[in-house]
């Protein structure tokens, strides 16, 4: 057996490809279209110095994957933490493809970022790297070719100093970034675009199994991850009835224990420790009402920790449902799984759910499995918006971008729906593969594309 050498990715890749396989049966000459498109059309990698508070040179690995640009200039977050090497990167420029087609939008797909922890950084630290960073990444972007944006451990604050350090380098004022603040160059709603998204797709979900009045009011949601995407996931379920049992980080869980779950006072006070890089158990330990209204369990994630729940919105990371959690979720009863996170569930959890889905006779047997790269796209949808904006120097409304995601939003859940109703009829199934659909759907206008401006023929 060959080694694996880039696990993500094999992983991104073998997850979209055995999806592909009633498409390429009746559309062959698509295999060639597959072969090039697994191909990044450029990878940069670079050195980045930067000078820590005791004025000692440190040295990270920076990496920016230009995966393609048949739909527009490549688009992608940059991803800081020490866990980032090429495998990560590639799998998210590659699911980036697929997911940015799912918005309608003219963005192509990338990904970038860096091995650099922000953990126990100082503001002027973080400073210091933000701008050596950009001093080599300003060579390789721009408003027309490669518009990066933030993802884990880049926030409104990293954008802000990425933004300043390729004004400073290139002397120009322009939208080679989304997620800017407000006052130059950013998009309403675009902090909140990924979980408020999320939600919004999942609402689809809700109303095609239990019908059209149906909707959050009273549902029981497990939410991972306690950053940006669940933050904002959890304001919306909040706002829309539901009921968050959970958020989580890299050290453990927080589950609630009052029935009304975190409200939104908790959530805003999670935030700003959150970008001081706090854990969930400071907060916890805070008071001691928090003390009793919520159970910390240390080194868990928050799959296996409720013996019922509804929809489990994984939030935080890649691979963070396993097999045995994605058991323990069918189990809990839960109906619907969605990934604000890329790639949130393990294969072996896919299969998990999936097998749900074609065993099931009647639509309420089955877990309902979103994968990320449909319903986390609002998202970059909204950096997409972003770029329309800095393009003609306007900025629209909270309320025009926000229905601007919920109208994307609709259009992708059909879209999957849709495509996974025409390539996925098992016999007894009783819902189509959102899988399959989204993987479909996305590869083929990027395929189309690619074959219009000459990649393959
Ligand atoms: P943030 O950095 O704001 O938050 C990340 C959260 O996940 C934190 O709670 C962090 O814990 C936790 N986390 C990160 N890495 C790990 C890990 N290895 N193990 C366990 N927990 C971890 O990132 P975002 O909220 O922006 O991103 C979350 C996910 O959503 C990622 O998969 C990202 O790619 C995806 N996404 C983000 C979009 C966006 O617009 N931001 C758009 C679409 C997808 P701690 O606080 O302890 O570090
Ligand atoms: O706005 C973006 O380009 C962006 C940022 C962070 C994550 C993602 C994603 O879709 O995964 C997109």
């Amino acid at each position: 057996m060959s080694r694996v050498s880039e696990p993500e990715f094999e992983q991104a890749l073998n997850e979209l490809t055995s999806t592909l396989a009633p498409f390429l049966e009746k559309n062959p000459s698509y295999e060639k279209a597959l072969k090039i498109v697994q191909i990044p059309e450029r990878i940069i990698t670079f050195r980045v110095v930067w000078e820590d508070d005791k004025g000692e040179a440190q040295v990270n690995r920076g990496y920016r994957v230009q995966f393609n640009s048949a739909l527009g200039p490549y688009k992608g977050g940059l991803r800081l933490h020490p866990s980032v090497n090429l495998s990560i990167l590639k799998f998210l420029g590659f699911e980036q493809i697929f997911k940015n087609a799912l918005t309608g939008l003219s963005i192509g797909g990338g990904k970038g970022g860096c091995d650099f922890d922000p953990k126990g950084k100082t503001d002027n630290e973080i400073r210091k790297f933000c701008y050596a960073f950009m001093q080599e990444l300003s060579r390789h972007i721009g408003p027309l070719t490669d518009v990066p944006a933030g993802d884990i451990g880049v926030g409104g604050r990293e954008v802000g100093f990425l933004f300043g350090a390729y004004k400073k380098y290139t002397n120009s004022f322009s939208g080679i970034l989304t997620g800017k603040g407000l006052s130059f160059g950013g998009s309403h709603i675009r902090p909140e675009a990924t979980g408020y998204g999320l939600v919004y797709y999942v609402s689809w979900m809700i109303k095609h199994v239990e019908g059209a009045e149906a909707g959050w009011k009273g549902k029981k949601v497990l939410i991972s991850g306690s950053g940006n995407v669940a933050q904002y996931a959890a304001e919306k379920v909040i706002a829309l009835g539901g009921v968050v049992l959970s958020l989580s980080d890299s050290k453990g869980t927080l589950l609630s224990t009052s029935p009304e779950g975190f409200t939104n006072a908790d959530i805003a006070a999670i935030g700003p420790m959150k970008v001081a890089h706090k854990s969930l158990t400071d907060y916890h330990q805070s008071t001691s009402e928090l003390k009793s209204k919520f159970t910390y369990h240390a080194g868990a994630r928050p799959w296996a920790l409720v013996e019922k729940a509804d929809v489990a919105l994984p939030s935080a990371t890649q691979n963070e449902i396993s097999e045995d959690e994605a058991k323990a979720l069918v189990k809990a009863g839960v109906k619907y799984v969605a990934e604000g996170s890329n790639m949130g569930s393990t294969q072996e959890a896919i299969d998990v759910f999936e097998a749900t889905r074609t065993s099931a006779k009647a639509v309420g047997d089955v877990v309902w499995y979103a994968p990320g790269k449909a319903s986390n796209a609002g998202g970059v949808a909204v950096s997409g918006l972003e770029m329309s904006q800095n393009s003609a120097r306007i900025q629209w409304t909270r309320e025009e971008v926000d229905e601007k995601l919920q109208t994307i939003m609709e259009k992708c859940y059909n879209n999957c729906f849709e495509t996974g109703s025409k390539y996925t009829k098992e016999t007894g199934s009783a819902l189509p593969s959102l899988v399959a659909g989204a993987n479909i759907a996305g590869f083929v206008l990027v395929a189309d594309a690619m074959k219009a401006q000459g990649d393959w023929w």
